[in-house]
């Protein structure tokens, strides 16, 4: 690799608060909006202007790193050797159409499988949260402390209702006594916030049963950083390069979750 990594980290938190800027003159805007996989699988004019924004100061300064982008107009990966950049332009599209705000920019930055850099722009607070792997987790200028040990019983969680209602795997039934213990549920339609709200502690766990690379590959390094932990519902780790399940929890909370709970599913 012939590029620093704190050259790549310029230019990375330099482009995300760029793409912010573009995405919020595009607030007095009209939207473009069509639905992807169903009709609720939503991506905007925006959503594929800030990929390729992103995707074109990429290519450009570093013409050897690969893409993974949401959109598609990345690479096709099969592996995540070299430096590879894992793009959502916007996570939470539903939320930037329906409310202009609660979605982010999420970029999670991998050298050889190995997640080093993540960014997810909340930028309708103006908030860039910020990881290099060894160096702390920041939100602006500001930084996060170690999350601390959780027991269920004291904590609150992000559940998808909808995910959870309609998935055949994480059944309801399984799932009920733990929203019983649990201090209180929330679900904010952005999975790269609900990692987010993990890294602050604002939520101490987040379950669901299917998210794609780009969903998480910056916000689980962010967790992982605090101390937190994050794996597949089974305690897997979790692969860059396809969907998978997730459970991500401040620590003390992850073995309770996945011993006490999540056993006898069948992910
Ligand atoms: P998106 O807004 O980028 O599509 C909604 O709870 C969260 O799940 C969002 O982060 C959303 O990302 C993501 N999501 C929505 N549909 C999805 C799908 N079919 N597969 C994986 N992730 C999805
Ligand atoms: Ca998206």
């Amino acid at each position: 690799m012939n590029n620093s990594i704190a050259e790549i980290n310029t230019y990375a938190k330099k482009w995300v608060l760029a793409a912010g800027e573009r995405i919020k003159e595009s607030f007095s805007k009209t939207l473009d909006i069509q639905a992807k996989s169903n009709p609720n699988d939503l991506v905007t004019n925006i959503d594929k202007e800030t990929e390729q924004f992103l995707i074109g100061k990429i290519k450009e300064t570093f013409p050897s790193h690969r893409i993974l982008g949401e959109e598609g107009f990345g690479d096709k990966l099969m592996d995540l050797s070299g430096v590879v950049w894992i793009i959502d332009p916007i996570d939470g599209t539903m939320n930037f159409i329906h409310q202009q705000r609660n979605f982010a920019i999420s970029v999670g930055i991998y050298i050889d499988g190995e997640g080093i850099i993540g960014l997810i722009y909340d930028v309708a607070h103006d908030e860039l949260y910020h990881v290099v792997k060894g160096q702390g987790v920041y939100m602006n200028e500001k930084e996060l402390p170690e999350l601390r040990e959780r027991k269920v019983s004291e904590s609150i969680i992000a559940l998808n209702a909808t995910w959870v209602t309609e998935n055949r795997r994480l059944k309801p039934e399984l799932l009920a006594p733990l929203v019983r213990n649990v201090r209180g549920t929330r679900s904010y339609g952005s999975a790269a916030m609900e990692l987010v709200y993990v890294a602050t502690g604002r939520l101490d766990a987040y379950i669901t049963p299917r998210l794609a690379p780009w969903d998480i590959a910056a916000g689980i390094l962010m967790v992982k950083e605090l101390g937190g932990i994050a794996t597949d519902l089974r305690g897997k780790s979790l692969n860059l390069i396809k969907e998978n399940s997730v459970l991500v929890t401040a620590p003390g909370l992850h073995q309770e979750i996945l011993g006490g709970y999540l056993k006898d599913g069948n992910w």
